[in-house]
């Protein structure tokens, strides 16, 4: 890999107090004393240094530290300068690195070079840049246990025990020209079976917990002029939807985010569901029953201030269909008016007037949230990790019935692909694209 060094500004673009701007590549300290009149920086020192561009113009005074290699996060010279934070300040010194000899940065760069240099692995790569989006405190505990290897730990757990039970095989095969006796291959089965139980059981805590990690998405849906975008409203506690008496005045999903309890949900108001009267509301409709596809969680109202009706049926039905893998909460809404709604099959979670309080569905939509908490287990947080896992277990069961026929070679070969897949979580065999694409993902400056 080239050995150039690079540059960026690490800290989120806008208004804050710091920003940070690192370099990191064997000129990062060179380019630092370009930039300050100072002109010694002992390695973790916090150094006070006005800040030059090219014309030796005043840029700011940062506070700059030096990471002498390979005590880095990429393992490579790094300088770190904290300077005043704002849109102008940053760039300036951005700009005057560049200047200076560096090469901006492209995204995910620094942790490309961390990886390559050996300092962290894949998955715990990926632990840190999702780390930095977590959408709950649940996932940032889990992401946190990751980053220092906790997913790795359990990856290379699997991963030797897999090469254990090669080696017993290979032994076999290269020495005895024999069967393997009945006992062994009873064994063998035995814990392929155990080890098949266990990534399975993580695939499954790992698909329940994608709402902890990407944000739940919690989709409002009803007839029209049930009182959707009036709870949308009491949700975010902003009237963020147009209100009004008359059906069909959400034309088009709505969709916000908001803090309940500890977690960071994405909430969608949507298009009242009934048979559409003209194209744009029927476009409209169909965003909804999307969003419903899409949630975690659906919170279904009902007006009880009219009559059960068609509509309301209906959309019961849709629910019925689609409820496969959500939690759905049921609201008898307008609870203030005159009661006219009745059905025997609906049990109501909540009743509730969507215009006053809302607190009660709060702390329903909070007690869901929380009940998808399992933070000490091992989770796989990224689509590729899945694969892999899946392909480890398909590797597995196919290893399982030449083993039976004492077809050793292609047992053997099937686990040995099994044994790859696995190490691919952590440190896949040379696959550039793969990881041009997973680092491009992350943020600029990490
Ligand atoms: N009395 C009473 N009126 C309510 C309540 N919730 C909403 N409303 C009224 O019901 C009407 C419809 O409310 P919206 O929030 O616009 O209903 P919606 O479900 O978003 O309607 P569409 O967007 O047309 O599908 C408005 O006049 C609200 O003020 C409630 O709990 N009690
Ligand atoms: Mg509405």
């Amino acid at each position: 890999m080239e050995n150039d060094t690079i540059s960026a500004i690490a800290t989120a673009n806008g208004i804050g107090s710091i920003a940070i701007i690192r370099i990191s590549g064997d000129r990062a300290l060179e380019i630092l004393k370009k930039l300050s009149p100072k002109k010694d920086f002992p390695p973790r020192y916090a150094s006070l240094t006005t800040i030059h561009n090219s014309k030796k113009d005043l840029i700011d005074e940062a506070i700059v530290i030096y990471f002498k290699a390979p005590f880095s996060f990429t393992a490579e010279d790094v300088v770190e300068i904290q300077c005043h934070g704002g849109f102008i300040v940053a760039q300036s010194i951005l700009k005057a690195t560049l200047e200076a000899g560096a090469r901006l940065a492209t995204a995910g760069e620094f942790s490309k070079r961390a990886f390559f240099n050996g300092r962290i692995d894949l998955s715990e790569a990926e632990a840190i840049a999702q780390l930095i989006e977590a959408k709950s405190e649940d996932a940032a505990k889990i992401l946190a246990q990751q980053m220092k290897g906790s997913l790795k730990d359990y990856i290379e757990q699997i991963r030797d025990e897999i090469i254990h039970i090669l080696a017993y095989s290979e032994v076999t095969i290269d020495y005895a020209q024999e069967d393997l006796p009945q006992d062994l291959v009873n064994q063998i089965e035995e814990k392929l079976s155990q080890l098949t139980l266990s990534l399975e059981s993580t695939l499954v805590a790992s698909k329940q917990r994608e709402g902890l990690m990407q944000g739940f998405k919690v989709a409002i849906v009803g007839k029209p002029n049930v009182g959707k975008s009036s709870l949308l409203n009491a949700l975010l506690n902003f009237n963020r939807a147009i209100v009004s008496e008359i059906a069909g005045t959400t034309r088009d999903t709505i969709e916000e985010q908001v803090k309940i309890g500890s977690h960071l949900i994405r909430i969608v108001d949507t298009a009242g569901i009934r048979e559409a009267n003209d194209e744009i509301e029927r476009i409209g409709i169909e965003r909804s029953l999307e969003a419903i596809k899409e949630s975690d969680i659906v919170v279904v109202l009902f007006d009880s201030g009219r009559e059960m009706d068609n509509e309301d049926e209906e959309i019961l039905k849709l629910l019925e269909k689609n409820k496969e893998n959500k939690n759905l909460i049921y609201i008898k809404n307008k609870i203030d008016l005159k009661q006219k709604f009745k059905n025997e099959n609906i049990k109501f979670d909540l009743e509730l007037n969507s215009k006053d309080n809302v607190i009660s569905l709060i702390k329903l939509l909070e007690n869901i949230m929380d009940r998808t908490n399992f933070s000490d287990e091992i989770m796989l947080i990224s689509q590729r990790q899945i694969l892999a896992v899946q392909n480890t277990l398909t590797n597995i069961q196919e290893a399982l019935s030449p083993l039976e026929t004492q077809e050793l070679e292609i047992f053997s070969f099937h686990l040995n692909e099994a044994v790859k897949e696995m190490a691919s979580i952590t440190r896949p065999f040379e696959n550039d694209e793969m990881l041009d694409k997973m680092f491009g993902s992350f943020c600029l400056g990490k």
